[in-house]
């Protein structure tokens, strides 16, 4: 009976994707190419998941439910197609039904572009939630601008990264709704005139640039669930009447110029993570998505419900990071300008709706503008921003706060607008990442801020969708969990515990060792494609990926592999684990420091991979052009995971949730999340060193002496020399300066005050590898402690303490 019915839904499938195929090119499935196929398999997941969205939102609206808006500059959602189907609960009919057509599945899903909006850990984090949203039924609309161009494409020339344009629309358009429905208008520049009618302030506008913001909806389908995300893309368009006129004037030239000027705005991610540049086209992007995320929210509320005093009873608002902040004053401006609100119902409604997630207390990172460019660009916004900071100001002297701290707090210093300081002023709720990355802002960072608000300050620790990075990514390990404890999981993570009964069991860690070892040689394989390099799946995967950035320490790693390969060189047979480093990861165009650590790296490879004598046992490869679908595969091939930022430095990451889920164990310093995967899983369940947050702070305060550990520590020393005299024919001499110096050029991450003890985690991580059953032992006792770390959870969090929405 079973199969009758399954060969009926495969019968079904073959019969849609044949419609589809019909419709848009006039083909049959036989003839059709893989393009035309992906582009029939979107089609078929779009229409499923707009009829859900559909059905889901009339129940919200009979349900009376509240709806999250999530606004972000970035979401980095990798491919559609793979999940949509996995979450549709298509993936397998259709891999079946076009395998007995002679058509493989996996061909097609290689079609896809990465939709690549994001530099990393923000970006990924917002696309994660969305799956989760989705899959827990929880309304949600997603905010951010459609760039025409993703992060940049790296390539190495010569060992040098370049930067080449990533054009990913041309497969990932399909994917996109147009809305001329929803379309808004956003306004820049020129003046305005304020003057008071009928006890009502008139807001006019001169001389201004309009510019058309034009959406486009993605829809994700949840899994096993009622519900679809939508996620917003803007896209800005010179409005018509504008260029019309212009052009009717004889001036095309100037309307054309004008004309591409308005569409630069969602010409290019910015490819900045953690350091605040003062470009003012980003300045445009930000206000751009705030006002049209703004007045898309408030028009939506207005038709369905009329009166706008019920808009905290109906929508959240969450600005992922102060990069969307400006939606604050610009749904002052709604509410006052355009619906004759006073300023204190205004204030009301927005600090009701918006909550904020702070993504990093680098100092560099936190965005700062000049009042003068805010002035500029948007004027009236401008204002308001000026009596949010003059109320504040009053209020913290009414409560007799002393000035120095009340200039802290404010959001107007110095002639410059504090973007993080006007997030924690506007929101009812702000949260760190993880439990340090909070705590650290409510006694650091914003500790002002926490005396002077009543329960602001919570924490949500970060999450993955662990069936994108699990179920999805490492098909092998999933189908034995399964198995093992059967299908729940995938809706809830928690389930993963059972697989705790398995850890005695040796056949199943035998499972769990010869599912590595695939994945590794899938992973060998897919280099050997792309990059023509060799390397060996028995070998140690020791893996390194995320952006590069002095904080997060490649450095380090770095000086660990120089060491291992001194030792190799002055001895060839030495008794060291043959391993393989693999580094991925993109450096910001403009960051000088990250860019020469890449070319550090790859010169180093190359020296050491050609190495006949050391090669057997230590090479070292930079996967290049790091993505969602890299990290796809890189995930389940990893051994160890190396998670080393000075502690207290990252907020959290999410790359250590992905390795441990995947099987990885983790050599990691006391930050971040790491702190909670290791405390979660357990004892042993990683390889923990280095100084803890309040070390280094006091290590800061007193004093850092390099050039104590070269005089001192001969491990140093050797490592040092050999920066100096080079590899692959360069020296990098200006990066054991960097290394040693005390002076501002200096290192301020402090790699050499932690080298010892990394070196010392390294082997004890030897000694547990040297015996492969207790290894993948622990392995699979770590997978079964990670349900904790599914976004499943985070979002949970969210929905109770911060958004307080109800499934629907
Ligand atoms: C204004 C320039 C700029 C751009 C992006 C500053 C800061 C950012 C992001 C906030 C950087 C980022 O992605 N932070 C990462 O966020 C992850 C998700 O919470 C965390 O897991 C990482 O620890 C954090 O570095």
């Amino acid at each position: 009976m079973k199969t009758t019915t399954k060969k009926n839904t495969e019968k079904e499938t073959i019969a849609k994707i044949d419609q589809q195929l019909q419709k848009y090119y006039n083909i049959s499935l036989a003839d059709a190419t893989d393009k035309q196929i992906f582009n029939a398999l979107a089609h078929i997941a779009i229409d499923e998941s707009f009829v859900k969205r559909q059905k889901f939102s009339r129940n919200c609206k009979r349900k009376d439910g509240k709806a999250i808006n999530y606004l972000c500059m970035e979401f980095l959602i990798g491919k559609t197609l793979r999940t949509s189907l996995f979450n549709l609960g298509l993936d397998k009919t259709v891999a079946k039904a076009l395998k007995n057509k002679g058509k493989n599945i996996e061909n097609i899903y290689k079609i896809e572009a990465d939709a690549g909006l994001g530099n990393g850990g923000l970006g990924r984090l917002a696309s994660c939630f969305l799956d989760s949203l989705a899959t827990l039924d929880y309304p949600v609309t997603g905010h951010c601008i459609r760039y025409d161009y993703g992060l940049f494409k790296q390539k190495f020339v010569d060992g040098q990264q370049t930067e080449l344009p990533d054009e990913w629309l041309s497969s990932g358009d399909v994917w996109q709704v147009p809305r001329p429905d929803k379309a808004c208008i956003v306004r820049f520049d020129g003046y305005v005139t304020e003057s008071f009618k009928d006890g009502h302030m008139q807001v006019e506008y001169h001389d201004c640039q309009e510019v058309e913001a034009f959406p486009y909806d993605m829809m994700f389908s949840g899994y096993d669930s009622k519900n679809v995300a939508a996620l917003r893309l803007w896209a800005a368009k010179s409005s018509n009447t504008f260029d019309t006129k212009k052009f009717s004037q004889g001036e095309y030239a100037q309307a054309l110029a004008e004309k591409n000027e308005i569409e630069l705005i969602n010409k290019v991610l910015y490819p900045a993570d953690d350091h605040m540049q003062g470009k003012s086209l980003r300045l445009r992007q930000q206000y751009f998505l705030a006002s049209a995320a703004m007045q898309s929210i408030v028009a939506t509320h207005k038709r369905r419900y009329k009166n706008l005093k019920l808009l905290p009873k109906y929508i959240a608002i969450h600005i992922n990071d102060t990069h969307p902040v400006l939606c604050v004053p610009e749904l002052m401006r709604i509410l006052m300008d355009e619906n004759g609100l006073s300023w204190d119902e205004s204030w009301d409604i927005v600090n009701k709706l918006v909550s904020y997630t702070n993504h990093t207390i680098l100092k560099e990172s936190l965005e700062v503008w000049d009042e003068s460019l805010i002035a500029r660009t948007m004027p009236r916004i401008y204002s308001i921003i000026k009596e949010i900071d003059r109320r504040f100001r009053q209020e913290a002297k009414s409560r007799h706060y002393n000035q120095g701290v009340i200039e802290r707090m404010a959001v107007i210093n110095s002639r410059r607008i504090k973007m993080t300081n006007l997030a924690v002023i506007a929101s009812h709720k702000v949260n760190g990442v993880s439990k340090l990355h909070s705590q650290i802002l409510k006694e650091d960072l914003l500790g002002d801020f926490n005396h002077f608000y009543h329960n602001k300050f919570t924490n949500v620790t970060n999450g993955i969708t662990h069936r994108r990075w699990l179920c999805e990514s490492n098909p092998r390990l999933s189908a034995l969990i399964e198995k093992l404890i059967g299908t729940k999981f995938i809706k809830n993570a928690n389930e993963l515990e059972k697989l705790e009964k398995f850890v005695e069991d040796k056949k199943v860690i035998k499972e769990v060792e010869k599912i590595k070892f695939k994945n590794k040689e899938d992973f060998a394989n897919f280099l050997k494609e792309t990059q023509n390099i060799d390397i060996d799946p028995h070998t140690r995967f020791d893996v390194q990926a995320k952006r590069i950035h002095e904080y997060k320490r490649q450095l380090l790693n770095v000086l660990y592999v120089i060491y291992l390969y001194s030792q190799l060189k002055e001895n060839p047979d030495a008794d060291i684990t043959p391993q393989t480093f693999i580094f991925a990861g993109k450096a910001a165009a403009g960051y000088r420091r990250a860019k020469e650590i890449v070319y550090l790296i790859n010169q180093l490879a190359e020296e050491i991979n050609n190495n006949e004598l050391v090669n057997k046992k230590l090479k070292v490869v930079f996967v290049e052009n790091y993505s969602v679908s890299v990290a796809e595969k890189l995930m389940p091939a990893t051994d160890v995971s190396e998670q080393i930022s000075l502690a207290g430095q990252e907020a959290s990451g999410t790359g250590n949730m992905k390795a441990v889920l995947n099987g990885g164990l983790m050599i990691c310093t006391a930050d971040g999340a790491n702190i909670e995967i290791s405390n979660i899983c357990g004892e042993d369940s990683s390889f923990m060193f280095g100084m803890k947050a309040e070390e280094v702070e006091n290590v800061w305060a007193s004093h850092y002496e390099p050039a104590s550990y070269y005089a001192k520590d001969p491990k140093v020393k050797v490592v040092i020399d050999m920066l100096n005299e080079g590899f692959n024919g360069v020296s990098f001499q200006g990066i054991s300066n960097y290394l040693l110096s005390t002076s501002d050029g200096g290192d301020p991450y402090m790699c050499l005050a932690d080298f010892d003890s990394y070196v010392k985690a390294h082997d004890k991580l030897d000694e547990l590898y040297r015996q492969p059953n207790l290894w993948h032992k622990q392995c699979l006792k770590n997978v079964s402690k990670m349900g904790y770390f599914s976004s499943d959870r985070s979002i949970e969090d969210y929905a109770r303490d911060i958004w307080h929405l109800k499934k629907m």
